[in-house]
């Protein structure tokens, strides 16, 4: 590092990343057959402020991963019925986790063995026995990189919605759930009407608003469960998990006439416009392009019917 470091910008570019993760508990799962153990770990991360999950049955991990997302494992080697290298196996496996902090936390004091259990895609390997504070800094550090990367990775710059790899990734994830559990699942397709006129009549950076517009009245309207994202351009697509289509449609015609009401403001003059969308309910056999291209087609519908409507 021969050139001058601008401290200043540098401390607020960090304070920027802390402060927007600050208040929210950084997501901890402790994988350990000890009972005690396990609830040693648990109070000492909750102690420094993290939301900590244990389990003591690996077996039951694909079931807790279902409403529990970590942000990082702290996972024992030796277990009864398996041990954690096939436990971190199996969630490295899923795509969803490629790159979720695993630190394995053992006696095991082998070097060649503790090198073999990290080639399972594990991070690190921590030693037993371990003092609070090396713990609680080790999880921490990992965790809040884990939490800046993946918001940078994950996240659409202009909206703060998923981008379009995340999107797909959450339907993946959430259509393996809807398979596992027999729940519905309706997935909708938007797309804003006209939109190179808005663009040509009022120039790209109103254009920018109106998607930023829709966008927000999306994120304020939907349910906290409903997973939004900017599939591209002015196209947004949004997974409603337990949500039976015929809610799912009241939801858009609400929606889609709320947004149809909106005023824009460009410098000329105020104007107004729509979106169409088109709407699928996943079936027992179906996979992620399958419901982005049933989606597609509905869409596609809506545009043919005129626009400004919902097609299911
Ligand atoms: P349709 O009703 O058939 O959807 O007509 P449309 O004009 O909206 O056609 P289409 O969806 O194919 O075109 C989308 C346009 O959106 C093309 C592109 O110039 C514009 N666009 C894409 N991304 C952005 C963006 O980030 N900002 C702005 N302002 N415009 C964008
Ligand atoms: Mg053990
Ligand atoms: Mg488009
Ligand atoms: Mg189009
Ligand atoms: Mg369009």
């Amino acid at each position: 590092l021969t050139k001058p470091i601008d401290f200043g910008i540098l401390a607020e570019r960090l304070d920027i990343l802390t402060l927007r993760n600050e208040g929210i508990p950084y997501q901890v799962l402790v994988i350990e057959d000890n009972e005690l153990l396990a609830e040693h770990y648990a109070a000492v991360l909750t102690n420094a402020g993290m939301h900590v999950e244990t389990l003591k049955d690996p077996t039951q991990l694909l079931a807790m991963l279902e409403h529990f997302s970590p942000e990082l494992v702290l996972l024992d080697l030796y277990m009864p019925h398996c041990n954690g290298i096939e436990v971190a196996r199996v969630i490295r496996q899923d795509t969803q986790f490629i790159d979720l902090p695993i630190v394995f936390l053992s006696t095991e004091s082998g070097r060649h063995l503790q090198l073999a259990a990290m080639q399972s895609g594990a991070d690190d390997f921590l030693q037993k026995p371990i003092q609070a504070q090396e713990l609680v800094m080790a999880v921490k550090q990992r965790a809040e990189r884990f939490r800046s990367l993946r918001e940078l990775i994950r996240q659409d710059r202009m909206t703060g919605l998923l981008n379009h790899i995340a999107f797909r990734l959450q339907l993946e994830f959430e259509l393996a759930r809807q398979q596992r559990t027999g729940s519905l699942l309706s997935m909708v397709m938007l797309d804003i009407d006209y939109f190179k006129k808005v663009n040509d009549q009022y120039g790209h950076p109103i254009g920018d608003r109106v998607i930023k517009s829709l966008a927000k009245l999306l994120t304020n309207r939907l349910r906290k469960t409903d997973v939004i994202g900017r599939y591209g351009g002015e196209e947004f697509g949004i997974i409603m998990p337990d949500t039976h289509p015929d809610d799912a449609l009241k939801v858009m015609n609400q929606l889609r006439e709320e947004f149809a009401q909106l005023i824009h403001m460009s410098q000329q003059q105020e104007f107004s416009t729509t979106f169409s969308a088109g709407l699928v309910v996943a079936k027992y056999n179906y996979q992620v392009d399958d419901l982005f291209q049933y989606a597609d087609q509905a869409l596609y519908q809506a545009k043919q019917q005129g626009r400004n409507c919902v097609v299911l």
